[in-house]
């Protein structure tokens, strides 16, 4: 590390180190890590496998050992690069005399990253401010805690002085976590007239280097947990291997864990479909958990709170005719043009969760979240919440939530989020949990505010409490609407305490920190169709449509921005998105150049619509959005590919689905070069 006063001066200071590097061998694939005479990285970790972590419900052994029907597939789920709109960055700014460190982080989670220094520095927790500015976007890529935060806080403590870091793009590239890399061996099993009665992987997820922040829970918790999907699969075996490779560490990607879960049981379902001969659409809505099951506990041992899975996949047909698209496609084919659908059915875990659920799988923190609601005297309100969005919207959200509680317009409101000095206690923005956890926590100290403001009203309309009504923004004896105290009105009264209720303390302020009772579990129905170019192994999208239950929207011109984002970015890991490494260790797809993400002019347009199934688990009843998108469109796109080739002979190509790939398997397919 190198620090001087210009970047360029940095640059020239580096150039006149010299370090000698000792070569290690490397083993860049997860499987490979684990096989015989591979190179292990800590000799304390025999065959790189950091951890064995098994699932089991039913009796999968008997399953497959009755079933007449068994498919089985490898499936890579290629390595992926979170590319954040921005970088990194990272600023220290130590103040000798005070004891205190301020450091500016791109953090999605700022209470975490000053639990880290703390731990770090040795600084107590109290002397260090994280602030977390606009971030420029995460994805995942920014809740875990690096190095270069910890390095800038010893060189400021050092030198007395502020001391900044900014990565560009290749060092992002190549040292911020990856996502994804799971090498998995799956298979399914089930009748003859498409009753799925079992499922049994075995997963090498790759790790990287390191163990990262929150790795371990990804392959395991949000993943094999995840098994059963929409689907009644009554017997389930999963073993995944957490495996350390000569590679950047892996950490949480939008979705984490569920899309690798979805993409194995939808891609196993297609396959499943055509050996028995039956439309893949019937196989699902035959095996899907009826809607007056829940809350429904899976094979995996978890409890989904609420769903309609048949309403979604209702929807979306109603908005795609399948049948006249299969005669179409049938037509294209004699026409020598390949055509195809993919349909998923999927439902994803998120709201990230109780907190006893994350001490009893050993995540090394809480997951409630919080808010404080503080009303000033002229009715305008500020919350201070824990979470720290960082391109989901929240501030809007959470301002509309609290509008519509107090009857004030949503200018009135002001969000304020990624300052450690001035929040409560958070866990962060990730695993679609901020509305579910943080909007219940805004929520919840919100009815508090109104409870007390009640109060208070009653004292100055010298009426009980019970015969007060709240309408149009007024607390009001029921039945003299005209006589009635608005919010700004008892906002001003609650601040100036000039006439308040015997017993009640001045002030109008509440805090509350909610934990939930569950997870929420989100659901929809993706469809695709494409056409392939045989000839080129180029795909098109020709149309893409989401149907997606977040239960109850609160912004819906956000929840569908984050569902077109979360399906292109998905589009991106099918299509094209790839990190390579040579079998030394170095990253081959280490600049833009390099690494494909979607650009705009290849990307269809995404028609959303939704059901709504509130959640019974939080006062809003909102289940997470922000990864169902990423989530869901991987599967579609590659089953609506390998439908399109299914007349080649054609089941299964792995991701990315880049034109060279398809053309290479087409080839194969006709007996032609590999
Ligand atoms: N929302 C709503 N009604 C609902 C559910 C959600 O109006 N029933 C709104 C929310 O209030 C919020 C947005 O939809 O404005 C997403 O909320 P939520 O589903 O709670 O998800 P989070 O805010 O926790 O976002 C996390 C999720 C994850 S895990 C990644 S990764 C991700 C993503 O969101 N990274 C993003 N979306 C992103 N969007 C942008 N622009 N940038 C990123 O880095």
């Amino acid at each position: 590390m190198v620090v001087a006063e210009s970047r360029a001066a940095a640059r020239d200071a580096l150039d006149l180190i010299d370090v000698d590097y000792e070569a290690l061998d490397a083993v860049v694939d997860p499987e490979k890590a684990t096989q015989k005479g591979a190179p292990e990285l800590h000799k304390e970790v025999p065959g790189n496998v950091a951890f064995t972590w098994k699932v089991a419900g039913g009796d999968a052994a008997k399953a497959f050992a009755e079933a007449p029907v068994t498919v089985e597939q490898r499936i890579v789920q290629n390595r992926l690069l979170p590319t954040a709109m921005e970088p990194r960055a990272a600023c220290a700014s130590y103040n000798p005399g005070t004891g205190q460190l301020t450091c500016w982080v791109t953090s999605q989670n700022p209470h975490i990253h000053r639990f880290l220094l703390s731990v770090m520095t040795k600084l107590p927790e109290h002397r260090i401010r994280v602030i977390a500015p606009e971030v420029g976007g995460g994805f995942g890529s920014k809740i875990p805690g690096y190095p270069d935060e910890a390095l800038v806080s010893f060189a400021s403590m050092e030198l007395g002085r502020p001391v900044k870091w900014t990565e560009d793009r290749s060092e992002n590239y190549k040292v911020t976590i990856h996502g994804r890399d799971h090498v998995e061996y799956v298979a399914l099993c089930g009748t003859k007239d498409g009753k799925i009665t079992g499922l049994r992987t075995k997963v090498y997820a790759g790790l990287g280097g390191y163990a990262s922040t929150a790795a371990p829970g990804i392959p395991t918790i949000l993943h094999g947990l995840m098994y059963s999907g929409p689907y009644t699969i009554p017997n389930i075996e999963g073993t995944i291997y957490g495996v350390y490779t000569t590679t950047t560490p892996v950490d949480a990607y939008r979705g984490a864990g569920r899309p690798e879960a979805t993409f194995l049981l939808e891609r196993m379902i297609d396959l499943y479909a055509r050996k028995i001969g039956l439309d893949p659409v019937e196989v699902r809505r035959m095996n899907l958990i009826p809607k007056d099951k829940f809350p429904y506990t899976v094979a995996t041992g978890i409890t989904y709170d609420s769903g309609n899975y048949q309403g979604a996949l209702d929807k979306a047909l109603q908005m795609f005719d399948y049948k006249k698209f299969r005669a179409e496609q049938a037509k294209a084919r004699k026409d020598g043009r390949y055509l195809g659908v993919g349909v998923t059915t999927y439902c994803e875990i998120c709201g990230l969760g109780p907190s006893q659920v994350a001490g009893a799988v050993g995540f090394g923190g809480g997951l409630y979240d919080s808010a404080i609601v503080r009303v000033y005297p002229t009715g305008v309100v500020r919350a201070y919440i824990g979470a720290k969005p960082h391109g989901q919207g929240e501030e809007t959200t959470f301002a509309q939530i609290l509008a519509d509680e107090f009857g004030i317009p949503v200018e009135s409101v002001e969000v304020v989020a990624g300052d450690t000095e001035a929040t409560p206690q958070g866990w962060g923005t990730y695993g679609s949990r901020t509305t579910a956890v943080c909007g219940s926590a805004v929520k919840v100290a919100a009815q508090r505010v109104k409870d007390k403001a009640k109060k208070i009203a009653a004292h100055l309309l010298e009426a009980n409490e019970a015969d007060l009504e709240w309408k149009d923004g007024k607390f009001a004896v029921k039945g003299s609407p005209d006589k009635g105290k608005t919010f700004g009105e008892l906002a001003l009264m609650a601040n100036v305490a000039w006439n308040m209720p015997p017993g009640v303390e001045p002030g109008l302020e509440a805090t509350a920190f909610f934990d939930p009772s569950n997870f929420v579990y989100p659901f929809g129905t993706h469809i695709c169709t494409v056409e392939v170019d045989v000839e080129t192994g180029e795909v098109t999208i020709l149309r893409y449509i989401a149907v997606d239950d977040c239960g109850p929207q609160i912004n819906p011109m956000i929840v569908d921005g984050q569902v077109h984002g979360g399906v292109i970015q998905g589009l991106g890991e099918a299509l094209q998105e790839m990190a390579v490494y040579d079998e030394d260790g170095q990253l081959l797809t280490g600049t833009m150049m390099d690494y494909a993400i979607p650009k705009a002019s290849q990307m269809p347009k995404v028609e959303t619509a939704h059901t709504v199934t509130p959640s019974p688990v939080n006062p809003l009843g909102v289940k997470g959005v922000g990864e169902t998108g990423t989530i869901a469109s991987v599967p579609t796109l590659v089953n609506a590919v390998c439908d399109a080739l299914a007349p080649l002979g054609i089941s299964h190509i792995d991701k990315p689905l880049t034109p060279a790939r398809v053309w290479a398997a087409i080839q194969q397919a006709r007996g032609g070069a590999k």
